[in-house]
């Protein structure tokens, strides 16, 4: 084929963004809109903490085990790796996949970290390409201002602000900036609009693509 399908599929679709910034709440009403509206689709998230990887991750997050900066690194990108097949399989079926967190917070805070950018991307390359991401934006002030803030590893202001500059450097033509410091029900709405035409495109047989390749 000559990078053209016009098998129907799902859409994968990815919410990313500062901690608090709104991307769980918002995850679980578009599946919820999707599904009301006959397409099927799943809420996904990352880290998987249900898996060993995502075990060891969940551990480090809640500072129960200390690792080195590239190793949890690897551990992040390792945790979509072992998914990437059950990710296309739902795809190819038809499912949409709505994604809280992907490639992008791997890239963002690990950086953040002082780790070179470069050096975290190499490990995301070939993993499916999100046909849509949904960058919730929202400064470090307003969203410690919201419940919880502050329980995990990289949850402190000054290491947030850093992931936010990383964040506007992975931006490509695949986001859309929303800004999530207006009313939980206006996001809403706005994320409504274009994850609904993304889907529909899917359905008519974009052609999936790989990650920074
Ligand atoms: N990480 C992750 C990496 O370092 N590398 C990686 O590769 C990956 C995948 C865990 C950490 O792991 C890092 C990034 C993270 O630091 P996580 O488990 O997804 O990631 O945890 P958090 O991002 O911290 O998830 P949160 O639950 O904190 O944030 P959300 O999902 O953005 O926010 P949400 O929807 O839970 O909302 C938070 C609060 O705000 C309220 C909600 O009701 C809730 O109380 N809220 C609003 N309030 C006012 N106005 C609105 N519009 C609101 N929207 C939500
Ligand atoms: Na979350």
């Amino acid at each position: 084929e000559n990078g053209h399908s016009s098998e129907s599929r799902g859409a994968l679709i990815v919410l990313e963004g500062l901690d608090r910034s709104g991307k769980s709440s918002q995850s679980s009403r578009l599946v919820s809109y999707l599904e009301g509206l006959g397409f099927p689709a799943e809420l996904w998230r990352f880290p998987d903490r249900n898996t060993s990887v995502g075990q060891m991750i969940s551990s480090y997050l809640s500072n129960k085990s200390q690792l080195d900066d590239h190793t949890i690194h690897l551990l992040f990108s390792s945790n979509r790796w072992e998914k990437r097949s059950l990710m296309e399989t739902k795809l190819k079926s038809g499912t949409t996949l709505v994604v809280d967190r992907y490639s992008y917070s791997g890239v963002a805070f690990s950086s953040a970290k002082g780790l070179d950018f470069d050096w975290c991307k190499a490990p995301e390359k070939g993993l499916p390409a999100p046909d849509l991401v949904l960058f919730l934006d929202i400064s470090p002030e307003k969203a410690a201002e919201r419940g919880g803030y502050g329980d995990e590893r990289y949850e402190q202001h000054d290491f947030q602000r850093k992931v936010s500059q990383q964040y506007k450097a992975l931006e490509d033509a695949s986001w859309k900036v929303i800004d999530a410091d207006q009313a939980i029900d206006e996001v809403e709405k706005q994320l409504r609009e274009v994850v609904l035409k993304c889907v529909k495109i899917c359905k008519n047989g974009k052609s999936m693509s790989q990650l920074w390749l």
